[in-house]
């Protein structure tokens, strides 16, 4: 045995760890179903000294014990068939890493049949996309501490650094690692839709360009936003297309796609109640943007009269300085909604995940970095048992001096007809979080008026039902 560690899927994802690895001082074995593949990698990158192997036998063979394997196939079948075949070669105490995008549900299953057979498995979230892979990815590995011990090394020399530590820390065991990837995706869809909103506001609102509001975001990109998709931001707005000189952003068709990741947030979001708003907006105005038929049939629907609206950006910079408050203190709900999405699946899963180690791997080499995960990382390590983040005191602080902005870039929208949903519903959480009394009481009354369901009072314990039709009194249960 010559390597110490291999990759199984050699399509971009696969290559680039690989390259990633060798360039990091390990000796990689390869191996992708097609040979071509695993043969032109070799062509490729001969800086690289691979270890090609064209059966899982030879794969295997190749690999010093423990044997480590990362699998970066399609997700879903692929992924099975593989694990199959390494299940087949492998010996116990071997380590198999699934870096793809498995639903974590899935990740579970796997680590629970690969464990039977005395292999650890491991699912590892990688975020950063074709370049993090090659340059240093944010990665988020699930499994067990046994796995841990010699895999950690090996992802740490291949992570992405920020302020001086490796983007990669074991997060719980079995699936906790895709859980946080996940949830991390989720993040990216609300922080997305969220600076989109911006956008579609200072351009409505001040007539701005493309190319005036890319200003505007590198501007932004130099304070307390700046980050990889701020940044990315600005170079889309001032892209112009070579074809008809037009910005690119408006030849680009306003329907957006989706490959699930935010979905299955907002799903498991509602599986464990926790009020992922902000993210679920991100994740239907994704969906509303795609239902060309249902946008066909609303054209000429009704919206305010132009004096309702008009000139209402009459001072463009301070408009512009609203909507960045705005943004900030919207984001801030995501983020805070996001870490109670992973600590309510610590909770029901029973891993023990250290949401301020999550902050701190997500500061480099994911689509997600950003100066702002600094505060998150301050904000646990000064309160690692932290209930609620919007609340802890920089976060409140913040929130606090948004909070005029933000509400009269909500009111603006609505009243110019211009959707803000995910700026709206961010807004309307953390207003139901503030309230001192939320209209839920009278949702217990009428869940006790019709079913029967019963509630508990303000003044003293105990459950209570109103015999609704018979005389109204009100019975306590037992
Ligand atoms: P793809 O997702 O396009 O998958 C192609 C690879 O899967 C090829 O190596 C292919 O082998 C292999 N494969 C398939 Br398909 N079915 C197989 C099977 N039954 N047995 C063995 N191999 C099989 O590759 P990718 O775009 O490089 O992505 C790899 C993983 O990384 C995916 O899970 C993806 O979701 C994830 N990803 C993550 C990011 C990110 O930012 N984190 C970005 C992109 C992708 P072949 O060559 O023989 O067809």
């Amino acid at each position: 045995p010559v390597a110490d560690i291999g990759v199984v899927g050699l399509a971009v994802m696969g290559s680039n760890l690989a390259r990633n690895l060798a360039r990091n001082g390990n000796k990689v074995a390869i191996f992708n179903r097609s040979p071509e593949k695993t043969e032109h990698l070799v062509v490729e990158h001969p800086e690289a000294e691979f270890v090609p192997t064209f059966t899982y036998e030879e794969f295997a063979a190749s690999l010093a014990r423990p044997r480590t394997a990362i699998i970066m196939v399609k997700a879903g079948a692929g992924t099975d068939a593989v694990i199959d075949e390494l299940v087949r070669v492998f010996e116990p105490g071997d380590i198999i890493v699934d870096g793809g995008n498995a639903h974590f549900p899935d990740t579970i299953r796997r680590e629970k049949a690969v464990r039977e057979t005395g292999i650890n498995f491991v699912g590892a979230g990688i975020s950063g996309g074709e370049e993090g892979a090659l340059n240093g990815p944010s990665i988020m590995p699930g499994g067990s501490d046994e796995a841990w011990v010699t895999l950690g090394p090996i992802l740490r020399s291949i992570a992405a650094i920020a302020e001086g530590e490796p983007c990669v820390t074991h997060i719980g065991h079995d699936g906790a690692g895709h859980f946080v990837k996940m949830v991390h995706n989720g993040i990216e869809y609300a922080d997305m839709q969220l600076i989109a909103e911006a956008y579609d506001l200072i351009r409505r609102g001040t007539g701005k360009t493309p190319a005036q509001i890319a200003d505007v975001f590198a501007e932004w990109n130099t304070g307390e936003l700046e980050s990889y998709l701020v940044e990315i931001t600005a170079e889309v707005l001032r892209q112009n297309d070579a074809a008809t000189g037009e910005a690119l952003v408006d030849v680009i068709l306003d329907e957006a796609g989706a490959k699930g990741t935010g979905a299955w947030t907002v799903q498991t979001a509602l599986d464990l109640g926790v009020p992922a708003s902000g993210i679920a907006e991100a994740v239907f105005a994704r969906s509303l943007s795609s239902q060309r038929g249902q946008r066909d049939a609303a054209v000429g629907l009704p919206g305010p009269a132009p004096a309702e609206h008009e000139g209402f950006a009459h001072d463009a910079e301070t408009f512009v300085e609203q909507v960045r408050l705005a943004l900030y203190a919207s984001k801030i709900v995501a983020y805070s909604q996001g870490f109670d999405i992973i600590r309510a699946g610590a909770a029901a899963y029973d891993w023990a995940i250290d949401l301020g180690a999550v902050s701190k791997i997500w500061r480099g080499g994911c689509i997600i970095r950003a100066q702002f995960l600094n505060r998150i990382a301050d904000a646990y390590a000064a309160q690692p048992d932290l209930p609620l983040l919007l609340a802890a005191p920089y976060f409140a602080e913040a929130l606090g001096r948004a909070q005029d902005a933000w509400r009269e870039v909500v009111t603006v929208a609505a009243a110019s007809g211009i959707p803000a949903p995910a700026f709206a519903s961010s807004l309307a959480y953390y207003d139901g979080l503030r309230a001192d009394r939320l209209p839920a009481a009278l949702v217990q009354g009428q869940r006790d008026f019709f079913g029967a369901h019963t509630y508990r009072r303000v003044d003293r314990p105990g459950v209570f039902h109103t015999e609704w039709s018979g005389d109204r009194s009100e019975t306590q249960e037992s």
